[in-house]
């Protein structure tokens, strides 16, 4: 009370609910009046910034907190009432005639698409010091990942608009979810770059916040260890990436411009776009509200499965089911092998790999209906990201927590808070197209057990050669098998490609409208890969984490700088 004259009226308020939801912890250790005034005032300057940036405030965060934490200790099945079943999806087999023709009708939808994608975490399984986007995919070009998924999208919309009939100025839009953790440094990163070819206002950053930690089941939020006069904070999850393209008035702006589609993605997998125009595809076709990539799953793996679940009440959703939650639910409602393969030698549940497609136009408008209703019933409980807690308790009476937790949310979830008639599908694509995240560091991933994968940079590098290999292969392109090596303990492989007449290293540079048939042969000692030790310092940090570096010992060149038709005879 002493110190109440340091705020503002406001913060008072703010201070009067947050006694009343049992947060007086928060002032108590305050010193009298004249000392440490400008921490205090700091404090009530964070308090307020997260009470503005959740929706309904801090004191849903605290109601939604008790009831989750609640639930959590009194072990609740958050699937009683609901049986679940194998949703129906779509699985394309790469390079056939179904595949292609969705892989086209999701190219001439791409114009009617906004891109978001989900860059908010720094990645600390990777133990990487930089943002993950501005690693290199791979490092035979060098091109980071952010460029990589840039490039993308404008050779979509340029495909796109190829195939559309009549004129075409479409532009699809581009947005990163950042967070305190990568926000200057991915803006830093695209202004260095030009925004890598890219107009600046195509692309748009939304930051999302931080929420406040959690000290115990009574929703006490945790003052910073370092400092008691700042709450302590952690992120809230990608699934925050919906009510910010809400609460921006971005889905308005796109729902007005006529586009259809919303495909969100992850910030390190280098063969997504290999994938997304025939999820696109299946989408447009299906006229499905949400789409998600799935790729083939193995029982019992320790990753989440598609899954249909229907209530006792009628009511159904198509929602990823953790794996520790999938078993026990098929046992306990007659499955009695639990999560078992089926005669494919894969689960029938599949494993859902971060793409999203949303469509914007439906049922009527329900992404963005959805969204207002909840964010507009403030006072309402938080419905829209469906939040979760994981508290790790000290022991088996789950009263006390080993540190702070705090509330998250998922992407994924979206489609929990849509109604029955929704059409919510899957697309299945084999995971050497479609999935190789950079995601561990190389000690974790050599402790990996042999078969399954590595999802670090050595692997997510080496998965992109064998799908541009087996892709060539499919376009009728003679390819060496591949060498195995190991970098960094994890086995990989050194593609020489010897197309009819390559046996070494070739590069054609083209501008665009630059035709060029290459006919002859080609030999010469090309590029090698060489063993990098990841704790050698004297290597930059994204070289390490892979274990290789290439040594391009020899290269024939070729540049075409004006549009044309040529012929390279060799
Ligand atoms: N991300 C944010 O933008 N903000 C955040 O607060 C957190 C993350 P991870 P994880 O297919 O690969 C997800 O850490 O835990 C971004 C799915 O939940 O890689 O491995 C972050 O920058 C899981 O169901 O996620 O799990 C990154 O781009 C599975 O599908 C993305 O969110 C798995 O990914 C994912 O973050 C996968």
């Amino acid at each position: 009370r002493k110190n109440l004259h340091l705020l503002s009226s406001e913060q008072i308020e703010l201070a009067k609910m947050l006694i009343e939801m049992g947060q007086s912890h928060l002032f108590e250790h305050w010193p009298e009046p004249g000392i440490d005034d400008e921490e205090k005032r700091a404090l009530f300057d964070q308090l307020a910034r997260l009470n503005s940036s959740y929706p309904g405030g801090l004191k849903s965060y605290i109601e939604t907190a008790r009831e989750l934490l609640a639930d959590s200790k009194t072990g609740k099945n958050p699937f009683d009432g609901f049986t679940p079943s194998v949703p129906t999806g779509e699985a394309l087999s790469f390079g056939d005639d179904i595949f292609m023709n969705y892989e086209q009708a999701g190219i001439r939808e791409a114009k009617n698409a906004a891109f978001v994608l989900v860059a908010g975490g720094l990645g600390e399984r990777l133990g990487y010091n930089g943002i993950k986007v501005a690693l290199p995919a791979e490092t035979s070009t060098g091109t980071c990942f952010l460029q990589h998924y840039i490039e993308s999208i404008l050779a979509l919309q340029d495909a796109s608009c190829r195939l559309a009939q009549g004129e075409c100025q479409k532009e699809i839009p581009f947005v990163i979810m950042t967070s305190d953790d990568t926000h200057s440094r991915t803006l830093e990163l695209l202004e260095s770059n030009f925004y890598f070819g890219m107009k600046p206002t195509q692309v748009k950053l939304l930051k999302q916040e931080k929420v406040a930690c959690l000290d115990d089941n009574d929703a006490r939020l945790a003052l910073d260890p370092k400092n008691k006069f700042r709450i302590q904070t952690k992120p809230h999850g990608h699934g925050d990436v919906h009510s910010l393209l809400y609460s921006s008035g971005l889905l308005k702006i796109w729902h007005d411009a006529g586009l259809k589609w919303v495909l969100f993605f992850q910030d390190t997998n280098g063969l997504l776009f290999k994938a997304i125009p025939a999820s696109l595809g299946v989408s447009a076709a299906k006229q499905y509200h949400v789409n998600s990539l799935a790729v083939p799953r193995k029982a019992k793996d320790a990753i989440g499965g598609i899954t249909k679940l229907t209530h006792t009440d009628g009511r159904s959703m198509v929602i990823n089911v953790e794996y520790n939650q999938l078993d026990p639910l098929l046992r306990a409602t007659g499955f009695p092998d639990g999560d078992a393969n089926c005669e494919t030698g894969f689960s029938p549940f599949q494993e859902y790999k971060s793409i999203l497609v949303v469509g914007l136009e439906e049922l009527p408008l329900l992404y963005i209906y959805c969204l207002q209703g909840i964010l507009e019933r403030t006072s309402k409980k938080l419905e829209v990201h469906k939040e979760f807690v994981n508290p790790k308790y000290k022991d088996a009476s789950k009263t006390s927590f080993k540190s702070s937790t705090r509330l998250e949310c998922m992407m994924q979830d979206y489609p929990k808070t849509l109604p029955p008639n929704a059409r919510v599908g899957f697309t299945v694509i084999d995971t050497w197209l479609a999935y190789a995240p950079v995601k561990n560091n190389p000690e974790d991933a050599a402790k990996v057990p042999k078969g399954n994968p590595y999802h670090s940079g050595t692997s997510g590098e080496m998965a992109i050669y064998r799908a541009n290999s087996l892709i060539l292969k499919k376009a009728g392109v003679q390819v060496d098998d591949p060498v195995q090596q190991v970098f960094n303990g994890q086995e990989g492989c050194n593609v020489l490609l010897q197309d009819l007449s390559l046996d070494g290293t070739l590069i054609v540079d083209s501008v665009d409208g630059a035709e060029v048939t290459v006919r002859g042969s080609v030999k010469n000692k090309g590029w090698m890969l060489e063993n990098v030790d990841y704790k050698d310092t004297s290597v930059p940090e994204e070289i390490r984490i892979r274990g290789f570096k290439i040594n391009k010992i020899e290269q024939l060149e070729k540049k075409y700088s004006e549009p044309g038709k040529f012929c390279l005879e060799l």
